[in-house]
């Protein structure tokens, strides 16, 4: 076989080291889908041979997860090892080798995760933030707050969107799917009366309706001053979505389940969104967000985030229709500078790569065994 190429001065994949750790959450996340007490993420070291250690995360949604997507992601550098870290020829080849198994789920989290931390070194090795390398200007990234604001009491849910709009922000996310339309409208309304005029409060049903309880749903929030209707029905019935997203002047929002930037492709053909929100470990890491932004630009998008702020920060930045970034603070019990909320916005500093750094101590305390 013949030898991985060397290019004079650039990085070649040496070793990766997985941590699975499962932080506390400040605020109990309780979906349509699973209530969310702590998340288990997958923390990612990509040694190079020249030394410089690429680093991402993945939230892994369950312990499982990141168990799983560790044991792809050593599986996936063992086939790359000593290859120079260029993500999209390495996307291409291990693409290939993980076509029998299906490049979706756990393998798409691993493989996205393994691009994030070959763009990280690059940077790193470049000496700019991530975002100067895919052609953004470090900024600062307008964002909501996603942390909390599960299914809950009316009264519990307007305390809290208050408490949420900390650090200046602008809107907030609520989870709804309710047993009844009638209990969506009262927490709704309840946030709703709670928030100043010009925040925006945004809704996330995570799949939970049909069609018809979509529709009815829908014409109902439309006019309770929300700012886009996330995930009504389940994300991969194109034709339903495009007929909630064509019936409602309400934004249909879909993305966090777009899995590669060909799933995107294939919802704005279908029309099923009016917005966008690729989640950065499904949608092929920075490689793919780069090619999903173009997408979106063609159809004319408006693009957001979904959860991992700190890579999605700089990927926004360097995205023509940046909408908002989804801010949580999960990384904050493991970072050993956990970002500040400043004005409302989430501000990407001026040093090298995504700035994602770990604190030893605090890993070793959420570490799952
Ligand atoms: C969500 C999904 C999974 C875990 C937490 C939150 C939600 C979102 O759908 O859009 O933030
Ligand atoms: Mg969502």
């Amino acid at each position: 076989m013949a030898e991985p190429s060397r290019a004079r001065g650039g990085l070649h994949v040496r070793s990766v080291g997985c941590t699975p750790v499962e932080v506390p959450l400040r605020y109990v996340l309780g979906t349509s889908a699973a209530t969310v007490k702590a998340a288990p993420l997958l923390l990612v070291d990509l040694l190079t041979e020249e030394g410089v250690v690429g680093r991402a995360y993945v939230f892994a949604y369950r312990r499982s997860g990141a168990k799983a997507i560790a044991a792809l992601l050593e599986e996936a550098v063992d086939l790359v090892r000593g290859e120079a870290v260029a993500p999209i020829a390495i996307a291409g080849k291990l693409r290939r080798r993980f076509d029998l198994i299906g490049v979706t789920g756990v393998a798409r989290m691993a493989l996205s995760a393994l691009d994030m931390a070959l763009w990280d070194a690059m940077a790193l090795a470049a000496g700019v933030p991530l975002t100067c390398l895919l052609g953004g200007t470090p900024r600062a990234v307008r964002a909501y707050n996603s942390c909390g604001l599960g299914l809950m009491t009316p009264e519990a849910a307007a305390d809290e969107a208050q408490a949420l709009l900390e650090g200046g922000l602008q809107a907030v996310k609520l989870r709804l799917g309710y047993p009844t339309l009638a209990q969506d409208l009262e927490v709704t309304r309840a946030v709703r009366a709670r928030l100043p005029d010009g925040v925006d409060l945004m809704v996330d049903y995570n799949q939970a309706l049909s069609r018809v309880e979509a529709l009815e749903r829908g014409r109902a929030l439309q006019d309770e001053g929300v700012a886009w209707l996330e995930e009504p029905i389940r994300h991969d019935d194109l034709a339903g979505n495009a007929q909630i997203a064509r019936d409602l002047h309400l934004p249909v929002q879909l993305g966090e389940n777009f899995n590669g930037p060909e799933a995107m492709l294939q919802a704005l053909q279908a029309g099923a969104c009016d917005l966008a929100m690729p989640d950065v470990a499904r949608i092929g890491g920075v490689s793919g967000w780069i090619q999903a932004a173009g997408v979106a630009q063609a159809y004319g998008i408006p693009m957001s985030s979904h959860l991992m702020p700190e890579v999605s920060a700089h990927l926004l930045a360097a995205t023509p229709t940046c909408h908002w970034l989804e801010y949580v603070d999960w990384t904050d019990a493991v970072a050993a500078e956990p970002v500040k909320i400043r004005d409302g916005c989430w501000t990407i500093g001026d040093q090298p790569g995504t700035g994602l750094a770990w604190d030893a101590d605090k890993v070793k305390r959420y570490r799952i065994q």
